[in-house]
């Protein structure tokens, strides 16, 4: 490596410097000469959105608002290239990543442009620094201390976001406080986009419906009412005068206590369309939830969303994007895709993933979660033939949306390490590269994150991706095997709790899901129960609604069936399902193993706190197990198969621990 230059200065620019700079002192060559200025000549890499001499101007092509291009000719000059600061960001980013997992930059070049326009983080942080579904320390935002304090924090936050390509990130928690879109959080919020601006990324706020009444002491919220109408326009011209580039809003009405059109017998697309309209002078968007479900509804908690939504196709404006989460139901360990994907052609519709692990085992238990958004990108919908994926649907191609977007409902605070798990890390590393390409596989993460993050020695690297991703099936395996859900704890979610029954919410309940007895276990979703596979494709309903073609990983959401009957390998449901869970347990307790062998690979530090984690996961592995069988076991009536560990405490004791502090609840 010779001398590097950089064209021009920008905040962007300078922050690429910066970057090059930090690089130069570890992994590049040590006594790189950075000239900044105008050296060709002796340049061995340049950074540049002009045609160096020497260089083919076509060479570049077109590459959009955030796409970029690596290029190296025959002296092995390399150019990063793009038509804005912020690809020649990303470019560089990508550049040091090759070369600090010992790629390099391929002989024909190296092109690149994110397939997704909105690539975003949902934060769901509170004002007062605790945080929903949380479980990596407080949050980031310190909101006390903001406008005047920026804390280096933010600085590192929004550089490891654009180091993966996300530009949008939604501050606060969607059970919103209409608090912050006060003058005075409104200041703290521009001091935070601020920081956030040269790095690419839009700051949004969650709205909260009921903010006119709140803070405007309007007698109502109906979205058609002039007077409601007009205070959204104020109040979003006044955010643009703080936050000129402002991204918009980020709603979840009519749920969980939310409020929202219901509240007035209006619809979603009515309630959207309210925001949708004070934001469109501004170039915001609107990015409604469909996580609304009613526990008024005798229906199954599954079909309301799409009842809800589908309807209305068509209805909403054009810079709005309806938020839909990757299941029907709520993030569990396993979910069939959402039935509103592909049921949509004239709305866009953007995807919800969780970063955080509500549902799975929360900071100690180590899920690589790539491989359950890979699955539920990867599904067919079949809508419109044969390959109609649902990355299809989110990357606007399938039905031709012109706005797209990916959600990832963030797991990061203050931990020392971010994500409270350090694989973790690799979650949100990993989110961040599906939403640029849904197409990248699960491997290819797994194996850029441990490069990027540990060594390039294989000895580490092979067994550790192995771990990695195989989690996510043991994980089902330990916790939900066979398409059982929402089988954990009362409220915290942590933990096993299928005998949670008798609460003020049904369907907040594990036997409104498992509905298991003597007769058999699952919830039966075909035309004999609750029809929700009606919203699925004729494609899917044949193959899911027959009990013999449905992938046994679905089973039980859509079915109810005996405990004897027999599976594709000739079990029982009962002896398979009692197998899966000891299978489950086996690779948690391999884990530790496997880690514990890899020491001389990590420092001390990191191998520790990753081994006591691991620990916890194979305990709580076998405590899932012992409460899911025994619990189930009471109905299936016959004994645990061969090769599966008898529990050592009874029924009793599972049931008894409920009291468990939990954070972010
Ligand atoms: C559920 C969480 C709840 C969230 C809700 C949501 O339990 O805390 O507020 O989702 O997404 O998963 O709005």
């Amino acid at each position: 490596m010779g001398a590097i230059r950089v064209d021009g200065d920008s905040p962007t620019l300078a922050i690429i410097k910066t970057e090059l700079q930090l690089a130069a002192n570890g992994f590049l060559d040590k006594n790189l000469p950075l000239a900044f200025d105008h050296q060709e000549e002796a340049a061995r890499l340049i950074i540049s959105k002009q045609t160096p001499s020497g260089w083919d101007p076509s060479a570049k092509g077109s590459l959009g608002r955030e796409g970029y291009r690596l290029l190296k000719n025959d002296a092995g000059v390399v150019w990063v290239a793009a038509d804005t600061d912020i690809g020649l960001l990303y470019g560089t980013f990508k550049f040091l990543q090759l070369m600090q997992t010992g790629a390099g930059i391929p002989e024909s070049g190296y092109h690149s442009e994110p397939k997704i326009q909105h690539r975003i983080l949902n934060h769901w942080d509170n004002l007062n620094r605790t945080l929903e579904r949380g479980y990596a320390g407080a949050s980031i935002w310190n909101w006390h201390r903001l406008p005047d304090h920026i804390d280096q924090q933010y600085h590192d936050y929004a550089r490891a976001n654009a180091s993966i390509g996300i530009n949008g990130s939604v501050v606060t928690n969607v059970n919103a406080n209409a608090l912050v879109l006060t003058p005075e959080y409104l200041e703290k919020a521009a001091a935070l986009a601020d920081v956030f601006r040269p790095y690419g990324i839009t700051l949004y706020l969650t709205a909260r419906f009921s903010a006119p009444m709140e803070l405007g002491r309007l007698p109502t919220a109906d979205p058609l009412d002039p007077g409601v109408q007009q205070w959204w326009k104020d109040k979003a011209d006044e955010i643009y005068r703080y936050i000129p580039d402002f991204g918009g809003f980020l709603v979840k009405a009519d749920s969980e206590g939310q409020p929202g059109p219901h509240n007035y017998q209006r619809s979603q697309a009515d309630g959207a369309n309210l925001l949708a309209d004070a934001l469109k002078p501004h170039g915001g968007i609107v990015m409604w939830r469909a996580f609304v479900y009613s526990e008024d509804t005798p229906d199954d908690r599954a079909k309301q969303a799409y009842q809800e939504f589908q309807p209305y196709d068509g209805s909403f404006r054009d810079n709005v994007i309806v938020q839909v989460k990757n299941g029907a139901i709520d993030f569990q360990p396993r979910e069939p895709f959402h039935p509103l994907f592909g049921a949509m052609p004239q709305t866009p519709l953007m995807m919800e993933f969780q970063i955080t692990q509500e549902y799975l085992g929360q900071a100690t238990h180590h899920v690589f979660l790539p491989s359950l958004y890979t699955e539920v990108l990867q599904s067919d919908t079949y809508v419109n033939g044969p390959g109609s994926t649902v990355s299809k649907v989110i990357d606007g191609s399938l039905h031709g949306y012109s706005l797209t977007a990916m959600a990832g409902v963030s797991n990061i605070g203050t931990d020392r390490n971010w994500t409270g798990h350090h694989f973790h890390q690799a979650n949100w590393f990993g989110y961040g590269r599906l939403a640029w390409d849904p197409e990248i596989s699960p491997e290819t993460i797994a194996d850029e994150w441990l490069r990027l993050t540990f060594t390039n020695a294989p000895e580490f690297i092979e067994p550790v991706k192995k771990m990695m991703l195989q989690s996510h099936e043991m994980a089902v395996n330990y916790m939900t095997p066979l398409g059982l859900h929402h089988i954990m704890a009362w409220s915290h979610h942590y933990g096993p709790g299928p005998w949670v029954t008798d609460r003020h919410r049904d369907d907040w309940t594990s036997t409104y899901y498992h509905k298991a007895s003597e007769n058999g276990v699952g919830f039966d979703r075909t035309a004999s129960g609750s029809n929700a596979l009606e919203q699925y494709a004729p494609e899917l309903q044949a193959q899911w609604g027959d009990p013999k073609r449905v992938p046994e990983k679905y089973l039980l959401w859509f079915h109810h069936v005996p405990w004897e009957y027999t599976l594709q390998n000739g079990r029982t449901l009962w002896d398979e399902m009692a197998l899966r869970y000891q299978k489950g347990v086996d690779e948690a307790r391999q884990n530790v193993a496997t880690w514990e062998s890899l020491e001389s690979y990590v420092d001390e530090e990191r191998h520790a706190h990753v081994f006591s984690f691991l620990e916890i996961q194979a305990k709580e592995a076998a405590w899932w197990r012992d409460a899911c069988l025994l619990y189930f076991q009471q109905f299936a009536q016959s004994p645990l198969p061969e090769g599966v560990e008898k529990p050592e405490k009874e029924l009793e004791y599972f049931m008894g621990i409920r009291h468990r502090y939990v954070p972010g609840n």
